[in-house]
């Protein structure tokens, strides 16, 4: 009886920590993707700003926390210039073609800027004129979750393996 059992439960510990391992490497590699950064394109045209090229509809961009927004101009003479009371700001400046600025955003909120010369700051965090919003929303909850839950696995995956010793060790007696 006792030379039957034990194999059973090295086997058991043994698929245990097999699926333990491929459990943090799926969880991390999920984590990994979700945590990665994005860079976001706007287009920068006469006279607005847009995710699409000009011609097609104008919208503005979503973004994550961490997130960086290149605006990449495509014609004309215009700067990426913040509302100013906000908590990030940024101003790339005047200019031509071939130009592209790039600001990550930090923080999560609304973010309103212009252009320094066809657009306006009207004050109080509003704009006129070529202008344009960045949105940026909270990094997914699910990442601190997956993390929470990476460790939680890791943990048991090391309890796993000191278990399987004790068990080794035992097996003599
Ligand atoms: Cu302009």
């Amino acid at each position: 009886m006792h030379t039957s059992t034990i194999p059973s439960v090295l086997n058991r510990k043994y698929i245990l920590s097999h699926w333990s391992r491929r459990l943090i490497e799926a969880i991390l590699a999920v984590w990994l993707i979700a945590s990665t950064k994005a860079q976001v394109i706007v287009h920068v045209y006469d006279l607005d700003f847009s995710l699409n090229p000009k011609g097609e509809p104008v919208v503005d961009p979503v973004i994550s926390v961490g997130d960086t927004v290149r605006w990449v101009w495509d014609e004309g003479f215009h700067s990426t210039t913040s509302a100013a009371g906000q908590s990030l700001l940024w101003d790339s400046g005047n200019h031509l073609p071939e130009f592209h600025f790039d600001f990550t955003f930090t923080q999560p909120g609304s973010f309103k800027y212009f252009c320094d010369f066809h657009g306006f700051d009207l004050g109080g965090g509003n704009v006129g004129g070529m202008a344009g919003t960045i949105t940026v929303v909270p990094e997914p909850a699910g990442q601190a979750a997956m993390l929470g839950v990476a460790l939680l696995v890791f943990a048991l995956a090391r309890h796993d393996r000191l278990m399987k010793r004790s068990v080794s060790v035992a097996c003599p007696i």
